[in-house]
Formats: structure tokens, C-alpha cells, sequence
């Protein structure tokens, strides 16, 4: 089967659609390729396997990989035909942080050649790669049988990855002009799709009118910093924030855990953050249906919603705990848990994904993210994929990087601002100083002086 019939065979089969698409990053795709469903077609499949054996026979590996799911099957019968050990990463366990495990026979050097069945951009493959390589697997090469971008070229180029592409989108679409297949303005539609830049282009669009609250909180007060305020002692609380409130954009309080709560605490809160002018963020991480948050946030003894500008929340429960908490509210919403900072924490990347696929449906309930990972590559990455121009706040940050011995894992201001944050979220690092004051102006303007270097690029 040559390049040709092949393209012609995958239309037929249905792996190559025309229409409206949201693709994973949240852009929307004049067109889709699904090649998931060619495992289902002896002949496809063989045609393939035989294109991307005669593609990679002569080039210099020990290893072959496929990417679950799609490449996997297909890998699989390329290396048996050319001989060569299979390995992949087992998907479900590549949570965050926990890393994915490779399955199969390798020694530490052997190279391997990846196999995925498609690149729009390179990072998916970069993931993978950098997981392969903490095993001590070395790649250099990726071979995909459809690149539908020239993006994913330059991402990897920029790593030193080289990728070599059975078809290219514009081969398909010449393919398929020839025989009367795509109409001319579907042709156009498409390329002018692709001439755009494929990172999400959804990025400028509002999605939360309260993300601008913030964002211009943020400029005026030249501070990216939120205060943590981890203490159980209303006179420990007022002191500190009196030497901290004018250096933060944000207060993020846990007001369970002020022992002496009474009912003069919230007032006298309420008037440092108009006198200091930063925004109330109760952690209080809802998780529960919609019925039981709603009593959470506005009734018992803390009242939450008459005060808190922002709360935290899980979204464990799906969508329902957002409707508890907002529905019939103007003004307020949550920052949702899309990772967390703390190991082994069981959050993974298909939650990730449902988390922002719940806040596209619901823009109005969701300023921002909080996030974390393992540089910053990992937490631009995990950014990359907001659907909107959600915030994201980044906890677990410090002057140097570390751990406590409960399991808190510490980025350090660079890491976490380059990796996009909009705000770190800072407790101990400032609160266990002898000068909590000075040391808050320190993250403050090392925060905002990367902020600043990093909106100007
Ligand atoms: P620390 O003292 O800087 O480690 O405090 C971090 C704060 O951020 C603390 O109040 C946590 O409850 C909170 N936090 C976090 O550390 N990690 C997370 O993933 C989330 C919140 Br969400």
C-alpha cells in the first residue's frame, strides 16, 4: 500500500473527519484525525505497519515504544516485524509526580525509537521522552504517521529530538483534492487554521470576569504575592498582617484553624483588606455534593461566603460542588484544585483534564488553578492547557527547594513564576522568618520582577 491509497483507506474508514472539533488544549479544529479505530481494518493496519517499517528499517535504535493507546498496537507489530524489543509507559500510572512506569525489557543506554500516531505540538512527546530518559532510556528519535503542524517539529527540534513524519496534513489534503474528496473551501478553511499559532488561541478570551479583578490587583499592587496566614492566634494573625498586608495581592486564610475564633474576627479582617487592599482567599478545598457545600459556605460558624472574596475547592464531586457553592451568587467563585503540591498526592493527569474540561462548561465559577510540578517546564506545560485565561496560583514555594517532613514538596520563586504562575502562594517560608515583613518584600519583588521580564517576552 503506498502513502495515497493509505490516506484514501483511513477517509473511508472514518479516521479522517471535516467539521467542528475541541481539540484537548481547547481550540476548536476545522478538521480531526482519529486513528484509533484502524486496529479494526486488517488492511489499514497492515498497510501502516508496512510504511513505518520500510521508514524506520535502516535507522539506528534497540528499543521500540509506542504511545498508549493509539500507537501502541501498531508499534507493537513494527517491532515484531523488524524484531525489536517493545516498551511503553503505562498511562494510568502517570500521575503527577509519581512519574510512569516503563513496561517491558530494557537495559539503561539501550536508544529507543518512539512511535505515536499523530503531533500538533511536541508535548506529549517530550513528556514521554523525559520519562523514558529517567529510566535511563536514551531517544533521539519519533517517528508519527500523521504530523498535522509544524509546530511539533520546533518543539522537538528545540529539545534535540528529531521527528520523522510518514504524511504531512497538506499531503492528505493534496491526496484528497485529487480525487474529489474536499471541497476547495474546506482546503482554504483548514490552511488558514493552520497558518494561525496553534498554542491556544482561546487564551485572550475572557472567560471569568473576576481573573481581571485580580490581574489588575496584581499591577497596581506590584505584588504576585499571596500570604499564606497558617497561625491558630488572633493576635498572632493581626500582628503579622499588620507588618505583611501591604505587600500582598491575596490573604489566604484556613479560619478553621483560628482556635480563638469569635464574632469580632471577621470584621476586623474585613477592615485590613479594605485598609490594605488585597483580596480574602479561604482555603477551605469544598469537596463535598452541592447540597452539603452549600451549608459549608454559607451557613455554620464561619459564614464563609459573606466575607471570603475566593475559596478553594475540589472538584471530586463534579460540577455539582460549583453549583452549591455559586449558583444564584454574583461575585464570587473558586480557585479549583487542578494539582497539588504535596507527595504522592493522587491527583493524575486524566483528573487534570476533567477538572478543566468542567471549567470550560462552567467559565463563570472559576477565576483560576492552583498547580504545581516539577519545574518549570512541567508547570508552563500543565498551564498550556487552561482553557481560558484562568489564573493559576502556585503553593509549595519557598526560598530554596525542599520538602517538610509531612510531605509538602517547595519550588522556588523562579521555578514557579517561570513556570507561569500568576501568584505564589507563600506560608512558612514567611512566617517562620525573624522578620516576616522583609522577608515578604523579598518574594514580592522577586516574584514580580520575574512576572514583569516574563509578560515583556
Ligand atoms: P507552606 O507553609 O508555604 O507550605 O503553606 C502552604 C499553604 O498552601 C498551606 O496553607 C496549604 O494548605 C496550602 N496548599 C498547599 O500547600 N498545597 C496545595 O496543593 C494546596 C494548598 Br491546594
Amino acid at each position: 500500500m503506498n502513502k495515497s491509497e493509505f490516506i484514501l483507506k483511513l477517509k473511508k474508514t472514518g479516521a479522517i473527519k471535516f467539521g467542528e472539533f475541541t481539540l484537548k488544549s481547547g481550540v476548536i479544529s476545522p478538521f480531526y484525525f482519529d486513528l484509533r479505530g484502524v486496529i479494526s481494518y486488517p488492511e489499514v493496519l497492515d498497510g501502516v505497519v508496512e510504511l513505518l517499517v520500510e521508514k524506520v528499517k535502516n535507522m539506528e535504535f534497540d528499543l521500540i515504544a509506542g504511545i498508549p493507546y493509539t500507537a501502541l498496537p501498531i508499534a507493537t507489530l513494527v517491532a515484531s516485524k523488524l524484531n525489536k524489543p517493545l516498551i511503553y509507559i503505562r498511562k494510568e500510572e502517570k500521575s503527577y509526580g509519581s512519574g510512569g512506569k516503563v513496561i517491558g525489557k530494557f537495559q539503561k543506554g539501550n536508544k529507543c525509537l518512539v512511535i505515536d500516531d499523530l503531533i500538533t505540538t511536541g508535548a506529549s512527546k517530550i513528556e514521554s521522552a523525559e520519562e523514558f530518559e529517567r529510566q535511563g532510556i536514551k531517544v533521539k528519535d519519533f517517528v508519527v504517521i500523521i504530523d498535522r503542524s509544524i509546530q511539533g517539529k520546533i518543539d522537538l527540534a528545540k529539545r534535540n529530538y528529531r521527528l520523522h513524519s510518514l504524511i504531512s496534513l497538506n499531503f492528505i489534503l493534496e491526496t484528497l483534492e485529487k480525487h474529489n474528496l474536499i471541497s476547495n473551501s474546506k482546503i482554504l478553511e483548514i490552511q488558514n487554521f493552520t497558518s494561525k499559532p496553534t498554542k491556544n488561541s482561546n487564551k485572550n478570551k475572557v472567560t471569568n470576569q473576576l481573573t481581571k479583578k485580580v490581574k489588575d490587583k496584581i499591577h497596581q499592587k506590584q505584588s504576585n504575592l499571596i500570604l499564606s496566614l497558617d497561625v491558630t492566634k488572633q493576635q498572632d494573625f493581626f500582628e503579622i498582617l499588620d507588618k505583611v498586608g501591604d505587600q500582598i495581592v491575596m490573604l489566604k486564610t484556613h479560619i478553621d484553624i483560628i482556635t480563638d475564633f469569635d464574632e469580632k474576627f471577621i470584621p476586623k479582617l474585613l477592615k485590613y483588606a479594605k485598609k490594605q487592599n488585597f483580596f480574602i482567599l479561604e482555603d477551605r478545598k469544598f469537596a463535598d455534593i452541592g447540597n452539603t457545600v452549600n451549608y459549608q459556605y454559607k451557613e455554620g460558624v464561619y459564614k464563609i461566603a459573606d466575607w471570603a472574596d475566593f475559596v478553594t475547592a475540589h472538584l471530586i464531586a463534579g460540577a455539582g460542588t460549583l453549583h452549591g457553592l455559586f449558583d444564584n451568587l454574583e461575585g464570587k467563585s473558586a480557585f479549583v484544585l487542578a494539582r497539588m503540591s504535596s507527595q504522592g498526592n493522587l491527583i493524575n493527569e486524566n483528573y487534570t483534564r476533567k477538572c478543566f474540561e468542567i471549567a470550560r462548561q462552567f467559565p463563570q465559577f472559576i477565576t483560576g488553578f492552583i498547580g504545581h510540578g516539577k519545574n518549570a517546564i512541567d508547570i508552563q506545560r500543565f498551564k498550556s492547557k487552561f482553557p481560558g485565561n484562568e489564573l493559576l496560583l502556585v503553593p509549595g514555594v519557598k526560598l530554596k527547594r525542599g520538602h517538610d517532613n509531612l510531605g509538602q514538596q517547595y519550588l522556588t520563586v523562579k521555578d514557579a513564576m517561570d513556570g507561569g504562575a500568576d501568584c505564589i502562594i507563600v506560608g512558612r517560608g514567611i512566617l517562620k522568618s525573624s522578620n516576616p515583613r522583609s522577608e515578604a518584600k523579598l518574594y514580592r519583588d522577586l516574584a514580580w520582577k520575574i512576572y514583569q521580564k516574563n509578560s515583556k517576552e
